[in-house]
């Protein structure tokens, strides 16, 4: 079958009725954007003449692995192509500079403690050394960037994120906190070394990379959020650079100026880096996307 079946007059009509197209009401901007999907979900199954039993299997993968949608979003590169539009939108309009941003990722939880710079962000025990970073907060022009909030999460030695732990081991916010900071724009904490991260076996996101060839780990890192008022949020995190999965990371999230080679004396480890932060334009930069994040 040739492509052209898609433009064939039943299929084009049923593609107007199917997105609304031919009616008035509902979301006109919804209404184009679904009718384009349908096209070309269409036109991909004619194109890779998928037969209606391996529609169904898809159909089937995704209802099960509905609970792993945040985590197969970096595992396939959407989430990281996201960043990568947003920064080609960026540059487009003259927005160059900063600390690059790189993905969220699945596991943060809001409303983690507001507690001062230096505090530790570790609450439970965990057999492993200390992770210290610091570093400063400023502005395009240099500037300290005064009264920012750095939201910090990560794994703990094992991998896995409180709130997330399949083990139930962790209390609801271990590893994660909020630092108020000061005038000066300078940062630091302590903390327990995290460890790099994997799917968990079995899931949704597991099978697909099997199926793919591919594996499902992450080098060890630590997620940011940068928040500060007449600033652009930043989401970003730093990726250990001397991690074996540091150059292959699952989730696309390592990128060039976020991969800091950590000073290592023992098991524990000192980091310095410095974040540089883009002025806000408008009211929402100073804000969070909404996108939708788990509460403990
Ligand atoms: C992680 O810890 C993470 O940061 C991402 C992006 C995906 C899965 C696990
Ligand atoms: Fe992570």
């Amino acid at each position: 079958m040739t492509p052209d079946f898609i433009h064939t007059p039943a299929v084009q009509k049923l593609l107007d009725r199917a997105a609304g197209s031919d009616g008035e009401g509902g979301d006109a901007r919804l209404k184009h954007i679904m009718r384009d999907l349908l096209e070309a979900l269409m036109a991909l199954i004619v194109k890779h003449d998928i037969s209606e039993s391996e529609v169904w299997q898809a159909v089937s993968f995704l209802q099960k692995g509905a609970g792993e949608f945040g985590l197969i979003m970096p595992g396939i590169g959407l989430e990281h192509f996201l960043d990568l539009y947003m920064d080609a939108k960026d540059a487009e309009a003259g927005r160059d500079g900063g600390t690059p941003r790189t993905i969220e990722g699945p596991l943060y939880v809001e409303n983690a403690p507001l507690v001062e710079n230096g505090a530790s962000l570790t609450s439970d025990p965990d057999d492993t050394g200390m992770l210290y970073m610091s570093g400063s907060i400023s502005g395009p022009d240099g500037e300290p960037v005064p009264n920012a909030v750095l939201h910090v999460w990560h794994a703990n030695s094992k991998g896995f994120y409180s709130h997330f732990d399949p083990t139930g081991e962790q209390t609801p916010f271990n590893n994660r906190r909020r630092l108020k900071l000061g005038a000066d724009g300078r940062y630091s904490f302590q903390s327990k070394m995290p460890n790099g991260y994997s799917v968990p076996p079995g899931g949704a996101t597991d099978q697909l990379m099997q199926a793919l060839g591919r594996h499902g780990n992450r080098p060890a890192h630590v997620h940011f959020f940068v928040e500060a008022p007449g600033y652009r949020t930043l989401t970003t995190q730093i990726n250990f650079g001397d991690d074996p999965f540091a150059a292959d990371d699952f989730a696309f999230g390592t990128r060039e100026g976020l991969l800091p080679v950590p000073n290592r004396q023992g098991d524990s480890a000192y980091i310095a880096f410095d974040f540089v932060l883009q002025r806000a334009q408008s009211a929402s930069d100073e804000g969070f996307s909404a996108r939708a994040r788990a509460a403990a």
